[in-house]
């Protein structure tokens, strides 16, 4: 395969192994099924502005809300002046902790919730960060809205806050559930030949998807419809009846295409509960956008985080003792743990490791996930030690590497489901051509600039939740798929109907697929790179099904050309049931239905083990802590990845110059998808590694470049030559499909590959996120 990428730029993929066949697959229309690359189902809407993002949707009669933020970190409202705006032309409402709406608080995420945090705005006059959102204007237009909003005047009574989690009085917490005590790591580390210990930081980053943040609520007769951008509708119905106090039965959440969310639209943030509360006061519906400023501050990024990593080794380079410790930030009413010790004693086959992990509320938004969040930091700081320890023994990083290969889980003691590292390793480095390196930093050079060459390894595990299926089969042949599950951009729609056509061999344009709809059969979240195998996995166990209920009817409707054929005779194709050896026994799926007098053939299935209750099911897929992981072996996606910098000496910018990973994710449902999350990730990487980096003012905690033009993220003209390898095999112990996770991988190891490319450039060492100019000057 060979495209063009985003910036003009030659992007290649190379094929290291052949997908294994499906195990019941017959003749699949070629280019259909799983493991072929058809196109994407939502391609030509989305680039032809037809697919309809949830602000986008026509409401008769809508209102505008606008969101109020505050300008200070810490104190109470002490007044507001709102009479202007209330008078203002067109204005229904201003609604402040003056004149509350009642919020009621919901299950946060650690607590087996669905909320992000359990913050409720305009409850009271409290003050927990700057840009909290304190109040809500209404009026018949945006334009009306946006300048009422802009009357009202806030004074404050300020305390003293925590903008940093350094600053005195605030106080680090230690996460149990993330300490990591494997052997004696202290003795070990005393006794070790080789030693290096260092710190390292990484920034406030942001989600910046390209659809902001932006919803309608509708309340209508008792009922309320909220299409809002989302990775979880089960989950954001669940946060929203609790924030409404009413049941789940009673909302539902539309969200058939999101425009991006990587991890920030997993829950509805607290202008929703805005603009629910208000359609329901109001009766009418009521449609919230958060400006881009707004969104650095109306849900919250990835944290900070802070970390000391010690390693220590034998001087021929077997790596016996970790010590760790790392903390994030947090806000002061809620936990989220950016665990930076995620993949440390995972990775490598290392006897001592000590680690913990702390969180430090201070006067911030509660941070959220960001593609990785976790595993990304984590791989940061293990993946650029290696590096340094691989110069302080005078070693390869790649051998350093497959020196202290881990041929099991040492942390968990579990053997790998599949650990396709080594492969990825030697075709990485293979088409990097990583053996012609140097070892020496600043000792390949072209002109002006100095060029670098690093890599580092990434990994990500495998979750899982349950989901169900709903398939209709028409008289004619077109099938739908049926699932509440979201497609944010990953592929969802197009690896369904894969999976649909794998089994009931029926042309994908025959194959709709209906996503992201609370009424569809219930999913869990697309988040922790989980929902292409939780949903293969039920549209494949509801498309056998379907088969077999064809079977059933070819074989025993009286008039069928195949009653009484034995089943195991029977195949699908063209468009109907015909005999193995003997095509022209056949039945059309439209004449067996007619025969059957059914007007279509509507089927569900699901994944839940037992037989759990529908409230129970519900509960499982609206809280996160029933993710589970596969039980008897540890599973995770694996990466090698290989970078080249070039570094200008003079002025000490860095560009990327070429990217190369190969990855193991298991087996592929689409390679071209797959490919493109790959490389989104490692896009996302480049931008952490050298531009992303939240600024907050230390006076007052003000984000200060709250914007597209000051918050850099990577664009195409940033982006190199990215070649991706898929060196993964159909690993079944892991999902029913055999892939493992894709959609966060690319992005885990990223920042530390380039980092480690910038040193051997250079002969500097940035541990500090950015890598920017003045750090290497
Ligand atoms: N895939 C595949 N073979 C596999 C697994 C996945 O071909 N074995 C492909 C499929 O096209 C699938 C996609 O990869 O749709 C992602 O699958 P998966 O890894 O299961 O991830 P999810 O569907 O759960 O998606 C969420 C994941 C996360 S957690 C973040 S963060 C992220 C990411 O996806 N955010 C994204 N990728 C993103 N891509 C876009 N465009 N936008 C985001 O917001
Ligand atoms: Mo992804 S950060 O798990 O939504």
């Amino acid at each position: 395969v060979s495209v063009m990428a985003a910036g003009g730029h030659h992007v290649k993929s190379v094929r290291a192994v052949q997908q294994h066949q499906l195990p019941l697959s017959e003749q699949t229309p070629p280019q259909q099924g799983l493991g072929a690359a058809p196109q994407r189902k939502d391609g030509t809407l989305k680039v032809s502005g037809h697919a309809t993002y949830a602000a986008e949707h026509q409401v008769e009669n809508v209102l505008y809300g606008v969101v109020v933020q505050s300008t200070v970190s810490s104190g109470r409202i002490t007044a507001m002046e709102t009479q202007a705006a209330r008078r203002a032309e067109g204005v229904l409402a201003v609604y402040s902790h003056l004149n509350s709406l009642k919020i009621n608080k919901p299950r946060s995420i650690p607590e087996g919730g669905a909320a992000q945090t359990t913050y409720l705005p305009i409850q009271n006059d409290r003050i927990i960060h700057n840009g909290q959102n304190i109040a809500l204007v209404v009026a018949e237009t945006f334009e009306q809205a946006t300048h009422a909003a802009s009357l009202i005047k806030v004074a404050y009574a300020e305390t003293p806050a925590l903008i940093f989690p350094e600053d005195k009085g605030a106080k680090p917490q230690d996460q149990d559930s993330l300490t990591i005590t494997m052997g004696n790591a202290q003795q070990a580390m005393e006794q070790a030949e080789v030693r290096i210990k260092n710190k390292f930081i990484t920034p406030r980053e942001y989600n910046q998807p390209m659809e902001p943040h932006a919803c309608i609520a509708h309340w209508q007769d008792d009922k309320l419809t909220v299409w809002e951008p989302s990775q979880w509708v089960a989950g954001a119905r669940t946060a929203i009846a609790e924030w409404m106090g009413i049941d789940i039965s009673k909302v539902e959440i539309i969200s058939p295409y999101v425009g991006g969310g990587f991890g920030s639209k997993a829950s509805p943030a607290t202008h929703v509960a805005l603009a629910c509360v208000a359609s329901r006061e109001l009766k009418r519906p009521v449609k919230v956008a958060l400006t881009r400023p707004q969104t650095f501050t109306g849900f919250g990024g990835r944290a900070s985080t802070h970390q000391s990593l010690e390693m220590g080794a034998t001087r021929d380079g077997k790596i016996t003792a970790i010590i760790h410790d790392g903390y994030n930030e947090t806000s002061l009413d809620d936990v989220f743990a950016e665990g930076t010790n995620r993949v440390t004693a995972r990775m490598y086959a290392i006897e001592n490791v000590t680690s913990h992990h702390r969180v430090v509320p201070i006067n911030t938004v509660t941070p959220g996930w960001m593609r990785a969040p976790g595993e990304n930091p984590s791989a940061f700081s293990l993946e650029v030690s290696m590096d340094e320890m691989a110069y302080a023994l005078n070693m390869d990083p790649l051998a350093l590497r497959i020196k202290n290969w881990a041929d099991h889980d040492y942390q968990q003691g579990k053997p790998w489901s599949s650990r396709q590292l080594k492969e990825a390793y030697q075709k990485g480095a293979e088409a990097f051509g990583w053996s012609k390196r140097s070892m020496e930093p600043r000792s390949m050079r072209e002109g002006r600039e100095l060029i670098g060459w690093g890599m580092a390894s990434g990994t990500y595990p495998v979750n899982l939740q349950p989901a169900e299926a709903t398939l209709v089969l028409q008289p004619d042949g077109h099938l739908t798929v049926k699932s509440a599950g979201a497609d944010i951009g990953t592929g969802t729609y197009t690896i369904l109907a894969q999976t649909a056509a794998d089994v009931l061999k029926i042309p994908q344009d025959r194959i709709q697929v209906e996503l992201g709809d609370s009424r569809l059969p219930t999913a869990g979240v697309a988040g922790g790179s989980q929902l292409a195998g939780n949903l293969t996995a039920a549209v494949f166990k509801t498309a056998l099904a379907l088969r077999e209920r064809l079977f059933t009817l070819a074989i025993e409707t009286p008039d069928s050309p195949l009653f009484g054929t034995p089943r195991d005779k029977l195949v699908v194709m063209d468009n109907g049931v015909a005999m193995t050896m003997r095509p022209n026994r056949k039945v059309t799926f439209e004449q067996l239905l007619s025969l059957a007098g059914l007007p279509s053939l509507a089927l569900s299935a699901d994944t839940f083990k037992g037989n759990a209750s529908a409230e129970e099911r519900d509960k499982m897929l609206s809280a996160l802590n029933t993710i589970t992981r596969p039980e008897d072996v540890s599973a995770h996606s694996w990466s090698a990845l290989f970078v080249e910098v070039r570094v200008d000496e003079d002025f000490g910018t860095v560009r990327v110059k070429r990217m190369v990973g190969a990855f193991d994710s298991g087996r592929l449902y689409n390679p071209a998808l797959a490919r493109s999350q790959w490389i989104g990730g490692m896009v996302m990487g480049l931008g952490q590694a050298l531009l992303e980096e939240g600024t907050l003012d230390p006076r007052n905690g003000r984000v200060i470049n709250n914007n597209l033009a000051d918050y850099l993220v990577a664009v195409s003209a940033d982006v190199p030559e990215i070649t991706t390898i898929d060196v993964g095999q159909p690993d079944y112990k892991a999902t029913t499909m055999g892939g493992k996770a894709v959609g966060e991988l690319g992005i885990v190891g990223m920042a530390a590959a380039i980092s480690n490319a910038v040193f051997h450039a250079t002969g500097k060492r940035v541990r500090e996120l950015p890598i920017t100019m003045e750090k290497l000057i």
